[in-house]
């Protein structure tokens, strides 16, 4: 049982953690975590400038959200317990890259070897990670390969210092076209690395193998904008990174998505995000999800693994769209008890409802930290629950209607609706006789045969 306890010493896997525990603490426990120890897992997104700025002036509120507010690594270290309090046990933090002016999100970088001076510095990280561990908490870093900063300013870059290094200047008009995709500009204005060069993907794999290592060890990558590279880009990438990747690529179609799973271990669960919207905010049938599930399972290959989520900082918060929080807890304890890691988006344990980017971004500190909120009570219970049911990773459909979703998680039975506040649903007790035989299972196979 390797998460039986926090003293459990994790094996130590790779030659570059070993290296790294020799040169630094020795009692902090590394490893070089895989999917195997990911899942199970449940991850709390923190967008780091906008987390907490650690300083004391913790109510100051942030005048203009495409600015830097003011959040920093040691803010996050300080909060940690807030996150690790709600069950969390894994974080996914920002690119810690230095970044162009006004990169607060990170995905503007200008130095790839140095790190933020807005966040702290190297050793804030380190002592970040270190924390984290001690809580038994694994820590994601995002990374971006596709590209620098923006406009092609390609002289103040490193090391990516000259022309060569990226390619030429062009808009994505045909979003069918992957050439196009891969080798023009995301929003025609993302200096666009070239991935084709042989010395550029190295010096990439040399960057996030120095991050994973030497900033942390780090536990795992988040890797940004993946579908905007060639694919066998990425097998020697990840294999740099050495640790669990989880990967973007942004599009509802499982096929697309699903093929990017050949060159990493986990990407964002994005197709599923789609129908989760669906139904939880525009009340479309359950059946969405269901099938999702199944088309899921033949496109890609370890469903288990895959990022679930409702909200990130790419796209409107749930209660922005639908302010029903009936529905957006029937959507997060989706989230949280199926399949896959479940990823939360920081804030909405606080029900912060922003709209579109930047809006989604707000400082965390103007909500004064209440542990008493009702969704930071419902998320540290179906945290609770996961827990206990760690490694039951089977999920079974039970019952599927339009109105209703039951599923079992190992021993756990979970039953969601999205009909909203003050409705009332099919009655579905007692748990129907096909919760031990998965007569339901079977049912929804067929029902997805029949479409
Ligand atoms: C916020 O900052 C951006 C980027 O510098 C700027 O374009 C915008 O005008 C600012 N908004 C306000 C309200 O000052
Ligand atoms: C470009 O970067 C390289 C290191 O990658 C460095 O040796 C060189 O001096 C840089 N050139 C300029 C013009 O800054
Ligand atoms: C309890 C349980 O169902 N565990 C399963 C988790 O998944 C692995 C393979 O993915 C199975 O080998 C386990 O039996
Ligand atoms: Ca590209």
């Amino acid at each position: 049982m390797i998460f039986a306890s926090k003293s459990t010493t994790r094996t130590i896997c790779t030659a570059a953690a070993l290296w790294f525990l020799t040169v630094l603490d020795q009692s902090i426990t590394v490893s070089a975590a895989t999917a195997a120890e990911w899942k199970g897992r449940a991850i709390y997104q923190v967008v780091t400038d906008r987390f907490y700025n650690g300083d004391g002036k913790s109510s100051a509120p942030c005048d203009n959200l495409s600015l830097y507010c003011g959040g920093t690594f040691d803010g996050i270290t300080q909060k940690l317990d807030y996150i690790h309090g709600m069950g969390f046990d894994a974080i996914w933090i920002s690119p810690v890259v230095k970044n162009m002016d006004n990169g607060y999100h990170g995905y503007w970088a200008q130095d790839f070897y140095s790190t933020n001076p807005n966040f702290g510095t190297l050793e804030s990280l380190s002592n970040l990670v270190k924390e984290a561990h001690q809580r038994d908490m694994f820590v994601m870093v995002d990374v971006v390969a596709n590209h620098a900063g923006f406009n092609g300013d390609f002289s103040s870059t490193a090391p990516f210092n000259t022309s060569s290094d990226y390619h030429s200047r062009c808009d994505i008009n045909n979003w069918n076209d992957q050439t196009q995709v891969e080798q023009c500009w995301v929003t025609g204005q993302l200096s666009d690395l070239n991935t084709e060069d042989p010395w550029v993907q190295a010096e990439l794999g040399r960057i996030v193998r120095w991050w994973v290592t030497k900033a942390g060890p780090f536990d795992g990558v988040r890797i940004d904008t993946v579908k905007h590279v060639r694919k066998d880009f990425w097998t020697g990438f990840t294999g740099a990174a050495g640790v669990f990747a989880m990967g973007e690529v942004f599009s509802n179609d499982a096929g697309y998505v699903g093929d990017y799973q050949k060159v990493m271990d986990s990407l964002h669960s994005y197709p599923m995000y789609y129908q989760l919207r669906n139904v939880f905010q525009q009340k479309q049938s359950m059946w969405s999800i269901s099938n999702q599930v199944w088309t899921d399972k033949q496109n890609f290959k370890d469903t288990t693994v895959l990022g679930s989520f409702v909200e990130n900082h790419d796209n409107p918060r749930f209660l922005h769209d639908q302010s029903d929080m009936s529905l957006y807890k029937n959507a997060l304890a989706y989230v949280m008890m199926a399949e896959g890691i479940p990823t939360i988006y920081y804030g909405a344990e606080q029900a912060y409802a922003g709209g579109q980017d930047p809006g989604n971004r707000e400082p965390l500190w103007t909500s004064g930290w209440s542990t008493d909120s009702d969704l930071y009570k419902f998320l540290k219970t179906l945290n609770t629950v996961r827990t206990k049911d760690r490694f039951a990773n089977n999920t079974m459909n039970i019952h599927v209607s339009d109105n209703i979703y039951t599923f079992t998680r190992g021993n756990a039975f979970i039953a969601l609706s999205n009909v909203g506040s003050g409705q009332s649903v099919e009655a579905i007790s007692p748990v129907p006789s096909s919760f031990k035989n998965g007569a339901g299972e079977e049912a929804s196979r067929q029902r997805l045969r029949q479409q």
